[in-house]
């Protein structure tokens, strides 16, 4: 096995410690958790981009394995050197915008690296343990592929191709709109994980079926304030927006007529640091997840993403700027 073979398996060993930090937002990251957690039982935690420091700091002693999934670590250079020293073993499996350079500090400080921006980290999470994982766990990869594209990849497809579309899209939807809810708790959430990796199918789960209907609902309303809120700017959609998931108002927000991206923002957690997340159509022409990166950069804050869903954190004091400066690049 080296670094640079395009598919490879892992086996970690039974009875390694093993501790796995995957992402709390949505369904690939919760499928990525559950995934680990089913194939070696080991102890995870599920954290947002604010919290990997912290969370890491934090993490289990004398661990074998370090498994982190769907976390984007390109802007966290101290966060990828800190790694090594967590595990005797680090795995790192992720399919946001990864630089040479990050994927080499990655592989120099000796983390075992799989990376690709064709299948989402579900997908690749399981194409590395399949070994360890029962057959029935390739529907919960497949949660992650049907809500968080692009899915291009050869192992997405053999995943859709081994699994029901139907009833992928029915779960992974149901999973996600679930996750979407404001009410969807950190201890609701690593629920989920242990009932997903238990190969409980998310219609099985009656809390993920009452959020999932409620967040539905909401959504229409939602829709309704957002499109009256909405302030055009150029070909831009821009709005600050309440408790509903900053992701899935920016894609609603997206509907308004004659825009090509849509910005929402609010300044949830601390009021001095705003939270963006963007959305584009093909229309828009840009790299956003790129686009964002630099931005937020600029500003003095962390950004990146995909190439139409993107999003960043940035000093609130620096927000009217940053709004003029996007809307300014993706033009007319
Ligand atoms: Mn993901």
């Amino acid at each position: 096995m080296t670094a640079t073979t395009r598919r490879f398996h892992v086996k970690i060993p039974s009875g390694s410690k093993v501790f796995c930090v995957s992402h709390n937002d949505d369904a690939d990251g919760l499928a990525s958790a559950a995934l680990v957690h089913c194939a070696t039982q080991c102890r995870f935690a599920l954290v947002g981009y604010e919290g990997i420091e912290k969370m890491l700091s934090d993490a289990p002693r004398g661990l074998d394995w370090l498994i982190v999934t769907d976390l984007g670590l390109d802007e966290k250079r101290a966060v990828i050197n800190t790694l090594p020293s967590i595990a005797k073993s680090v795995l790192y499996v992720d399919h946001h915008m990864l630089s040479a350079e990050s994927k080499r500090t990655l592989r120099k400080a000796g983390v075992i690296v799989r990376h690709s921006l064709k299948d989402c980290a579900s997908v690749l999470v399981w194409d590395l343990l399949r070994r360890q994982l029962p057959d029935e766990a390739v529907n919960v990869a497949a949660y992650g592929a049907v809500t968080d594209p692009p899915t291009s990849g050869a192992l997405t497809r053999e995943v859709l191709l081994k699994t029901s579309l139907n009833l992928d899209e029915y779960e992974g939807h149901l999973l996600a709109l679930a996750l979407s809810s404001h009410r969807c708790t950190d201890v609701v959430r690593t629920e989920i994980v242990r009932g997903l990796a238990a190969l409980r199918l998310p219609h099985q789960m009656s809390m993920v079926r009452r959020l999932a209907d409620q967040q539905a609902g909401r959504m229409v309303k939602v829709q309704k304030q957002l499109y009256d809120r909405a302030q055009v700017k150029g070909r831009v959609a821009i709005a600050l927006v309440g408790r509903l998931a900053l992701g899935t108002s920016a894609e609603l927000l997206l509907g308004v007529p004659n825009v090509v991206a849509s910005v929402v923002y609010n300044k949830f957690g601390s009021p001095s640091r705003a939270r963006i997340s963007v959305r584009g159509i093909d229309e828009c022409d840009r790299h956003l997840g790129k686009l964002m990166l630099r931005l937020a950069r600029k500003l003095g804050g962390a950004g990146g993403g995909h190439a139409l869903a993107a999003g960043g954190i940035i000093p609130s004091r620096r927000l009217a700027e940053f709004l003029r400066v996007f809307v300014r690049e993706i033009g007319r």
